[in-house]
């Protein structure tokens, strides 16, 4: 369960409606309308607690916003679903760029060390953050982190979120851009069935192209869907494992920073 966005309020509600629907057949009219204003009233408190915890977000990301403008670092938040490969494609990103460039990695998840120790062992500075219940990161996390981490001037710094292709895209966190990182095992629909990362998302990563003889996902398919989404999305297609299109990627990466 999630404890800080109100994504759990939300499943409690459809269960409550479902069981409604299934047990109370035969409820009076005026029963049924108490009903009714008991769920608006809870809404109402749903929409008032989003609304507070999100500009307080919005706070701290303007925050770290300043900062990263003012040391000229180039911030990157990379979502995805749990898998699609973030931690391969930063740990290959490492071993290409950390003898022309200063890399940070702030790591988000709910628990383990293990993704900040593989970035580590890549060769860049990493800092793991656990959310424990918490199913995003948020602007305050990565400013209690970048202040232990320091980053350079003119420096990368990529923050890895918490898998999970819902909550991460209603928080900014003051990055320069966002990137979703989709592969090619979770099918060519998700950008149609999660639109809001996509939407929110300034660069879309492919990984995982090595695999795709194996699998019935269309790639072009996913690129028109990812476009007919947000059109403005600049796509990357890659293989993290194989380093397929990880030229691109880099060269790309290289330009922000310069
Ligand atoms: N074949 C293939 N496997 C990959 C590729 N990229 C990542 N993987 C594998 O996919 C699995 C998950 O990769 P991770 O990098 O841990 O994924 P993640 O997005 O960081 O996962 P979470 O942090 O748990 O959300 C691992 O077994 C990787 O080896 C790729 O390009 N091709
Ligand atoms: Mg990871």
């Amino acid at each position: 369960m999630c404890g800080t966005c109100s994504c759990s309020d939300h499943s409690k509600h459809h269960h409550h409606d479902h069981d409604h629907d299934h047990e109370h057949h035969h409820h009076d009219h005026a029963h049924e309308h108490e009903h009714h204003h008991h769920h608006h009233d809870a809404d109402q408190e749903r929409v008032a607690v989003e609304i507070e915890l999100l500009s307080k977000n919005n706070q701290f990301a303007e925050r770290n916003k300043g900062y990263f403008e003012a040391k000229e670092i180039c911030a990157f938040n990379m979502m995805s679903s749990p898998g699609s490969g973030k931690t391969t494609l930063l740990e290959k990103t490492v071993s290409m760029l950390k003898d022309k460039y200063s890399i940070c990695v702030v790591e988000g998840d709910q628990q383990t060390t293990n993704d900040a120790d593989r970035i580590k062992a890549a060769g860049a500075k990493a800092i793991q953050i656990n959310t424990g219940t918490g199913c995003h990161l948020e602007a305050e996390m990565v400013n209690n982190a970048v202040k232990e981490l320091k980053p350079a001037d003119k420096s990368l710094l990529f923050i890895e979120n918490v898998g999970n292709l819902v909550c991460p895209a209603m928080f900014d966190l003051g990055e320069q851009y966002k990137v979703v990182v989709v592969s090619t095992t979770e099918g060519d629909d998700k950008p149609l069935k999660y639109p809001q990362m996509f939407y929110k998302a300034d660069i879309c990563v492919i990984n995982k192209i090595d695999l795709a003889p194996y699998l019935k996902t269309n790639i072009e398919v996913l690129k028109a869907n990812i476009l007919k989404v947000n059109h403005h999305l600049q796509i990357f297609e890659v293989s993290a494992e194989s380093g397929a299109g990880m030229d691109k990627w880099c060269d790309f990466l290289a330009k922000q920073v310069e």
